[in-house]
């Protein structure tokens, strides 16, 4: 099979009681015996993930969890795990027998998923016992369907159902998304240094790389040394040069003032957030009084090299071209939201390895405390004076600037 990156696949999580019949439902959708089915509560201790191609839905990654009544201290850690996951989830499916009035914790989880705007599914297990009224009554305000995970009936029906909210999760832009056209030729400027991994490219690269050739244009790709050379000797005008940030400065300056110029760090900000929130973050950061308490999130543990992006970079260029006395924290856990307004300015990861839904959850929950927010690259960006040049290709936002920065 070929492999999709984690972040490109719909996340379906499987959530509910014990015993409920959620590791059968799994085994069901694989059509294999992939999780521990056991009469046992609590067997399924760890959330098992899976992946498969689920026909117009594309490449999903199913997650069977804990019982959401799971008792204990490790019980409690394993709750907190399946709920982390569910936070990142695209479709959620509750899987609750037909036979039991709903419980409390079902309850409060279908809830929370509504108020997060969340796509779910209730599965009626036990299908094949007398229903309860109170479960019926409950599940009549949510899409649901009825399985009985022994004869593998109502399997298709639940597929069906899943591939209809193919259409309603939320729809990640390629990095060219609106920025080409067929026959176009784009120039990336991609460094060689020593930050470089050895032999290949970065993911940004190689997907802008590829999103070039799906669209029927061309892709010149040099290092910053040489973009002038092949600049001036190119015979059409390219429709858009994308650099890296750290080659910002020299790429402006080595083409022409009216070239379409912007930077990986911009388009992967658009593809995995909102470019005009994180641009907004910028214009923020100057307004600042007194002594800022900046957030770092990041949104996975990530091997820490010696000059980490996160923890010594950004820290260091705030402190010179901001304000000496800011003060830092690091997170890979979003904070309550009373917690949240208490930072002057949040700085976010690239978001690489989580899809944009669960990015925008993040940044609607972050907006809603008040507090700025922006994400590494438009910083790095930002210091390295890429603003407002390469925001030109994005006509709206580049407005927007000009209004946040006289507003
Ligand atoms: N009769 C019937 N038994 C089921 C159904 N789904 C699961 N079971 C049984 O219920 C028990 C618990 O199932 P399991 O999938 O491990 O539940 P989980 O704890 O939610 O993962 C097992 O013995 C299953 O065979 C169903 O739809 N009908
Ligand atoms: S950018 Fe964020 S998600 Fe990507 S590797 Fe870094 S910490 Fe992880
Ligand atoms: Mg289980």
């Amino acid at each position: 099979m070929i492999k999709t990156a984690d972040a490109l696949r719909t996340r379906i999580v499987l959530l509910g009681l014990r015993n409920a019949g959620k590791s059968s439902l799994m085994n069901n959708i694989f059509e294999k015996d992939i999780s521990i089915v056991s009469e046992l509560p609590g067997t399924t201790t760890d959330p098992v993930a899976r992946a498969m191609e689920l026909e117009s839905l594309g490449p999903v990654t199913v997650i069977d969890t804990a019982g959401l009544d799971d008792e204990g201290s490790v019980g409690r850690e394993r709750i907190r795990k399946t709920i982390e996951r569910s936070e990142s989830a695209d479709i959620h499916i509750i899987v609750s027998r037909i036979d039991r009035a709903p419980s409390e914790d079902e309850i409060k989880t279908a809830d929370v998923i509504r108020a997060g705007k969340g796509l779910l599914l209730v599965a009626l297990t036990f299908s094949d016992n007398p229903p309860s009224a109170g479960k019926l009554e409950w599940v009549s305000g949510f899409t649901s369907c009825r399985v009985d995970n022994i004869s593998g009936k109502g399997i298709g029906e639940l597929k069906k159902i899943l591939i209809s909210f193919g259409s309603k999760t939320s729809f990640e832009p390629s990095p060219l998304e609106g920025l080409v056209r067929e026959g176009d030729l784009v120039v990336l400027v991609t460094p060689i240094d020593l930050a470089a991994p050895k032999g290949r490219l970065i993911m940004p690269q190689v997907e802008t790389i590829r999103d070039c050739l799906d669209r029927d244009c061309a892709a010149l790709v040099t290092k910053e040394r040489e973009l002038k050379s092949f600049y001036d000797s190119l015979s059409v005008r390219p429709r858009l040069v994308i650099t890296d940030s750290q080659a910002f400065h020299k790429a402006a300056a080595d083409i022409p003032p009216d070239q379409m110029l912007t930077s990986f760090s911009i388009l992967f900000a658009r593809k995995k957030g909102e470019l005009s929130e994180f641009i907004k973050g910028i214009t923020e950061i100057r307004k600042d009084k007194g002594r800022p308490k900046v957030l770092v999130m990041e949104a996975c543990s990530h091997h820490r090299q010696a000059d980490d992006i996160g923890t010594v970079k950004i820290p260091r260029l705030f402190r010179q071209l901001v304000n000496p006395d800011a003060e830092f924290e690091f997170t890979r856990i979003l904070p309550e939201p009373d917690e949240l307004s208490k930072y002057s300015m949040i700085i976010h990861c690239a978001a690489c390895m989580i899809t944009r839904k669960t990015m925008l959850s993040r940044l609607e929950k972050i907006k809603n405390s008040g507090t700025p927010v922006t994400n590494y690259g438009l910083f790095l960006g930002w210091a390295n004076g890429l603003l407002p040049r390469a925001l030109e290709p994005f006509e709206d936002i580049y407005m927007k600037w000009k209004d946040f920065q006289f507003s």
